[in-house]
């Protein structure tokens, strides 16, 4: 007569039910996705990106780099902690000719304190599209096709013009806030809107610095933050809430085959 001991069932962490989803709708429109290691070298991670050797980036102040005293590398090459996902995508463009279409999840890492909005290792989802004829009307349906998929089909979008280094034009794309439908709460900060990615298309000396050629193949690229993107679906205000152990937390999210 005694009753049966309760087992515990895992659930599926906030991030990765945000990450699986989004991995979803991508492969439903033809991408794959492609991975690569954590550790990478300079010209990976900024030079074939076409990052100045001066940018801001690249000072010790906000890129962890590999201490790599008495290893055997190549003369001048120092390793780091990859500070966004795109140097998956100069191995996949170097690996063969376009066309590509590949997603790629990931850690990434920044000399970042931990507070609320800042992780030292945060996620990171990244995408690229590059064939003959590729412009920006595509990146234009192929993401707001994303965000009505990931949010409702009646979330409105825009795009902002932007800058990044490695695509030109560059926008950002916000959508009208998940929690208020737009009239402004806290998670938008009273704006109505939310900014969930970059994109552009890929600049000419990116295409270049990975042998392709840029008078025959165009592409656009995009890199949104999984769980910067969790926070905003959950309404949460406190990224740290996403890095503990929590299971009175986590447990609200994700039930596993959900
Ligand atoms: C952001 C912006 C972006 C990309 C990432 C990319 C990669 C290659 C070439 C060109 Cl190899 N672009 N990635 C492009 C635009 C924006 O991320 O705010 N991410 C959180």
């Amino acid at each position: 007569t005694m009753p049966g001991r309760a087992t515990w069932t895992g659930t599926r962490h906030p991030v990765t039910v945000v990450m699986d989803e989004i991995v979803d709708i991508f492969r439903e429109l033809g991408f794959v996705v492609a991975l690569g290691p954590d550790i990478e070298n300079e010209e990976r991670n900024f030079g074939a990106l076409n990052f100045p050797p001066d940018h801001p980036a690249l000072d010790m102040h906000d890129t962890l780099y590999v201490d790599t005293a008495g290893a055997d590398l190549p003369a001048g090459e120092r390793l780091l902690l990859r500070t966004h996902t795109s140097p998956v995508q100069v191995r996949v463009m170097r690996a063969g000719p376009p066309p590509y279409r590949v997603v790629i999840p990931g850690l990434a890492y920044r000399n970042d304190p931990f507070d609320a909005s800042h992780a030292p290792a945060f996620t990171q989802m990244e995408g690229l599209a590059v064939d003959e004829g590729i412009s920006f009307v595509d990146l234009k349906a192929t993401l707001s096709h994303f965000a009505r998929r990931f949010f409702q089909s009646d979330v409105q979008v825009r795009f902002r013009p932007s800058y990044f280094p490695f695509t030109e034009p560059s926008a950002e794309m916000d959508v009208s806030c998940a929690l208020c439908g737009g009239s402004g709460c806290a998670a938008c900060k009273g704006s109505g809107w939310m900014e969930i990615l970059g994109c552009g298309m890929v600049h000419e000396n990116v295409l270049s610095n990975c042998g392709i050629d840029p008078e025959r193949y165009t592409g656009f690229a995009f890199g949104m933050g999984p769980h910067r993107i969790a926070m905003l679906r959950y309404g949460l205000a406190d990224i740290r809430l996403l890095y503990g152990g929590d299971m009175r937390f986590l447990a609200q999210f994700g039930a596993l085959g959900q």
